[in-house]
């Protein structure tokens, strides 16, 4: 732990549905869902407004469905995502060399590093404020919540005080009162199989925690993650931030002599994949936040899709769940000829569970119907129109498209439906990778 608070923690709010409002500003301002549209699809993130009617990340769209009929349901633009990612990465880089990723939306940035005449708070404070400014130019007005604090665990947690478009600053000295009310789970390492342990002993809060030893927490909780348990619930932490790392990722992959036109051969073979993946990265004491696959299809066209997981994982099962989810949102009809199953990320923050059992067992798949092709149009793909320009898809369904005419640099613009197979009708951006 620092004297100072210059450990700064930057959060974009909302972020995938954040995206969606701006380049989609007949959306803005509404409820919007990102995530799977299907019928087992779920949700990544929701606009502030979705989360008044308790939509909420991880939750099956069909539920989603029911608390906000109203909300646009969007099944993502990850080439959106991640440009907008990358330009929040290079305003912090341009700040400080220290910044350490934790995610596309996520990263800490050491203020020690940048050039500031002084740490002190005042200056730290208007500096993020500025900082924040700063994000809001280079996205194209999405806001960013910041914490500060003496530590990366004092701010992230102080990153999540005031969401969304928030800042909090921790002033040095106060951590331990600031972390005495909250939950245990507030600490890095504390997922819900530990903090199930802590439960059972009777430990809720941090101050509560506080109050147990050092040797009790061993005996509770083992070894390794007793002491950091210890530490950790005094504010005690002097991780450095990293500056971004080389991304490890670990993959399989397999080419083969026929296309593959079968949905279930397919998912099996993710399955197996998978199941390689997870025991690789245990082997090596990896794990991963970013589950993604590649299929090249009978055209040597490779699509790459990912999915950002909120805890790191090194489970085959779960990250075969996720990679014939995202199997499941592509159009392979015409056959597949190379599939791949990878998983990154920088995973030595947030173990969800360190101490906790990984989940396997109740989560062996059964592998679904082969799903149904949804076609071309995905809702809230960007497309264009030979005489009417760029949209997005608004809906599809029965050999009709409906498009919505409208930019991020366009007022709300009027919606028109055509047929699906329209030839002035095509994608404006799948991300296609010639090889
Ligand atoms: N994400 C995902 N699946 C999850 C959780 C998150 O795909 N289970 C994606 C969607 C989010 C993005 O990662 O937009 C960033 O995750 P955050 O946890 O920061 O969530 P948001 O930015 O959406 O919301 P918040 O305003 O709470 O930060
Ligand atoms: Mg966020």
């Amino acid at each position: 732990m620092r004297a100072v608070a210059s450990v700064l923690h930057l959060d974009l709010d909302a972020f995938f549905a954040s995206v969606e409002q701006r380049d989609k500003p007949s959306l803005r301002g509404k409820p919007v869902v990102v995530g799977g549209v299907g019928g087992r699809g779920v949700v990544a993130t929701a606009s502030y407004e979705a989360r008044q009617y308790g939509v909420r990340s991880a939750m099956s769209t069909r539920e989603a469905r029911a608390r906000c009929p109203h909300a646009a349901f969007l099944s993502g633009r990850f080439d959106a995502y991640r440009e907008t990612s990358t330009r929040v990465m290079e305003l912090l880089r341009s700040v400080s060399p220290l910044v350490e990723p934790l995610s596309l939306d996520e990263a800490f940035v050491d203020l020690a590093q940048a050039t500031l005449p002084d740490l002190e708070v005042p200056t730290v404070t208007a500096y993020a404020e500025e900082l924040r400014g700063r994000v809001r130019e280079v996205t194209g007005g999405l806001t960013a919540s910041v914490g500060l604090g003496t530590s990366k665990f004092i701010a992230k947690v102080a990153s999540e005080l005031d969401k969304p478009d928030g800042l909090t600053v921790v002033t040095p000295g106060t951590e331990r009162e600031l972390l005495r009310p909250m939950q245990v789970t507030v600490i890095p390492g504390v997922g819900p199989a530990t903090a199930e342990r802590l439960r059972r002993a009777g430990i809720h809060t941090v101050e509560e925690l506080e109050r147990v030893t050092e040797d009790e927490l061993v005996r509770l909780v083992g070894r390794a993650h007793g002491h950091s348990l210890f530490q950790l619930a005094r504010a005690q932490d002097d991780r450095p931030v990293v500056a971004e790392r080389e991304t490890k990722s670990v993959s399989v992959e397999g080419t083969y002599d026929t296309d593959l036109t079968d949905r279930k051969l397919m998912e099996g073979l993710l399955t197996r994949q998978a199941l390689g993946v997870g025991e690789r990265l245990r082997k090596h004491g990896l794990s991963g936040r970013t589950v993604s696959i590649k299929v090249r299809l009978h055209d040597f066209t490779t699509l790459s899709r990912s999915t950002t997981l909120p805890s790191p994982t090194d489970s085959g099962p779960v990250i075969g769940r996720h990679a014939r989810a995202l199997l499941a949102d592509l159009d392979t009809s015409g056959g597949v000829r190379l599939l791949g199953v990878g998983v990154s990320g920088l995973a030595d923050w947030v173990q969800e569970d360190l101490f906790g059992e990984v989940e396997e067992g109740d989560d062996v798949p059964d592998l679904p119907e082969a799903p149904r092709s949804r076609g071309q149009w995905a809702p809230g793909m960007d497309v264009l129109h030979a005489e009417l320009g760029a949209g997005w898809v608004w809906g599809s369904g029965k050999g009709v498209v409906t498009v919505r005419f409208e930019t991020a640099d366009t007022p709300p613009g009027p919606v028109r439906s055509f047929r699906a197979d329209d030839p002035a009708l095509s994608a404006r951006s799948l991300r296609r990778e010639e090889d």
